[in-house]
């Protein structure tokens, strides 16, 4: 094929296909970053000056593959476009930004103008943490109703904070005091609660070697046992992800020292292992944005991968101790 190069038309040589980048990169400035829809004027007004010159004309959606591996039209950072991840169409110039561990829109800044944070809980009180910052953002002391603490917080359907003590359901204001929902005796060493996208309740507990899933009404504070977790027992929270699939933790008979993502048939209670998360009292989980993750007796704060069990660890705040989380999203 022959290679056409238009005086004045820099980057629209880019679009003569047959022609490898080499030829364009050689001999032609370094098109300016951000692709885009100045690319696709210029690519308008170069293919007519192009037809006006009767060579021959490409789709102007042709650029170089080396320089759009994946095809969002706008090209890599490389070949001085204002795409940083030419993998991932979804990571562009003027891309939504969201919550996530990537610059969605390339402005070096990631999730800027967001509140990327989940709320996990110790016996009396509440944080924000920002896995990706990784910062616990805020603390917030709950007056507690007694001499019960919290044994567990999750979000409703709402978006009301909940959460269950020994003897009771509550809901918790952002400013920490919390108001009677509905007496419930839960079962002795109750320790995970989550809510699913239909509000109903769930909640484990583990007590000795048994341990048990159970529903909770939330007009009457009933309980009803769903079914027993064996051969699991709940290490210290449940987690409904957003598709409403039941996890939670559970020691790892092979090594009790480490925790289990084990799932749970929400319906029977019949539970089996994900996988090994490699980390030990994961006492919240947290199913936000899109992924899931865990906060530990230790001050751990890990992404867990849903389909493996395997933990990572994304920070560790010292002295602090988590004892459940909320989903954050
Ligand atoms: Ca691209
Ligand atoms: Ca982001
Ligand atoms: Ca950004």
């Amino acid at each position: 094929m022959r290679c056409v190069v238009i005086a004045g038309a820099v980057w629209s040589a880019l679009w003569l296909a047959g022609c490898p980048y080499s030829v364009v990169a050689e001999g032609f400035d370094a098109r300016p970053p951000g692709r885009d829809a100045a690319v696709a004027d210029a690519a308008a007004a170069d293919g007519a000056a192009i037809d006006r010159a009767g060579a021959d004309r490409q789709q102007p959606d042709q650029l170089p593959v080396e320089c759009d591996q994946d095809n969002d039209t706008y090209q890599s950072v490389a070949c001085g476009g204002g795409d940083c991840d030419d993998n991932d169409s979804s990571v562009h110039p003027g891309a939504a930004e969201r919550c996530s561990f990537v610059d969605e829109n390339c402005d070096q800044q990631n999730n800027e103008g967001l509140d990327c944070t989940f709320v996990a809980c110790g016996s009396s009180v509440l944080y924000r943490i920002d896995p990706f910052r990784q910062t616990v953002t805020q603390s917030t002391q709950v007056t507690l109703p007694d001499s019960h603490g919290l044994l567990d917080i999750d979000i409703d359907t709402n978006g009301q904070l909940m959460a269950v003590t020994a003897n009771g359901l509550y809901a918790v204001s952002s400013s920490g005091q919390m108001s009677l929902v509905a007496n419930v005796t839960t079962p002795t060493n109750t320790n995970g609660m989550a809510i699913d996208s239909h509000g109903a309740i769930f909640i484990t507990n583990k007590d000795g070697v048994n341990s048990g899933a159970y529903t909770v009404d939330r007009a009457t504070g009933s309980l009803t046992l769903i079914g027993d977790l064996t051969p699991y027992v709940s290490s210290g929270d449940c987690v409904q992800t957003k598709d409403d699939s039941l996890y939670m933790t559970a020691p790892n008979p092979a090594d009790m020292s480490k925790d289990l993502l084990v799932y749970v048939d929400s319906h029977t209670a019949a539970t089996h292992s994900i996988g090994a998360t490699g980390f030990g009292e994961v006492y919240g989980l947290s199913a936000s944005f899109g992924f899931l993750f865990g906060v530990t007796d230790f001050g751990d704060v890990i992404e867990i991968d849903r389909s493996t069990g395997a933990g990572r660890l994304l920070f560790h705040s010292s002295g602090l101790r988590f004892w459940g989380a909320a989903n954050g999203d």
